[in-house]
């Protein structure tokens, strides 16, 4: 399937603790499927897939993850714009992840529309016997704040389907994407992967 054969396109972010498993739950998702490219660019890696929703509908999902930034609390407000939906992940073994749910909550809510659907995303449930944080603990914040509740394995493989046809359903019911803000996003991105990129061989030549 060529690459730029899509009607829509959907921006989805990934954010959440260093280690909770984001890149492992993309990578699970898209592995696999052919239409598939990560393009590591400054401290993003954009992934994408794209979905024939039915025979006179192609989704491109664009999916972007940091590149570890998150350890320094560093996530440019860029990442989040033109986004349609959130995963918010944290680990169910590390209690520290979801206590930081909220601080996380509080960056997301400052830089997306008020209509990004926002999930909560309990990553590795294969290490069940290392549970630290309730499934009943992460069904009630994600209720008290509104958001939609999943609990995944990148590694077992279990709930990572359903939680992305959820999205899927979820964008494509809402119906419209933020294709113009995509492209300024996406432009912006090359600028700045420009700009570096320039700084650095300057900075080599001298
Ligand atoms: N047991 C288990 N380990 C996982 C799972 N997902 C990720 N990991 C491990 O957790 C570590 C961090 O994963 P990674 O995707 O790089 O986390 P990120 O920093 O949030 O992107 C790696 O050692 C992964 O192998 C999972 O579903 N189950
Ligand atoms: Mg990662």
């Amino acid at each position: 399937m060529n690459e730029k054969d899509y009607d829509s396109i959907v921006k989805i972010a990934i954010v959440g603790d260093s280690g909770v498993g984001k890149t492992q739950l993309i990578e699970r998702y898209i592995s696999n499927d052919f239409c598939v490219n990560a393009k590591s660019t400054i401290g993003v890696s954009i992934y994408t897939k794209i979905i024939e929703l039915n025979r006179s509908h192609k989704m491109k999902l664009q999916m972007w993850d940091t590149a570890g930034q998150e350890r320094f609390r560093s996530i440019t407000p860029l990442y989040f714009r033109g986004v349609k939906c959130v995963l918010l992940c944290y680990c169910i073994c590390k209690k520290e992840t979801f206590e930081n749910i909220q601080n996380w909550l509080s960056t997301i809510r400052k830089y997306v529309e008020n209509d990004t659907h926002i999930i909560l995303v309990g990553t590795k449930i294969d290490l069940e016997h290392l549970r630290d944080v309730g499934a009943d603990s992460g069904k009630s914040v994600a209720l008290s704040e509104n958001m939609s509740f999943f609990e995944t394995s990148a590694l077992a493989g279990n709930n990572v389907e359903e939680l992305f046809n959820f999205i899927i359903n979820k964008v494509s019911r809402t119906g419209h994407t933020h294709t113009s803000n995509l492209i300024e996003t996406t432009q912006e991105l090359s600028r700045i992967t420009l700009e570096e990129n320039t700084r650095k061989k300057s900075k080599k030549c001298c």
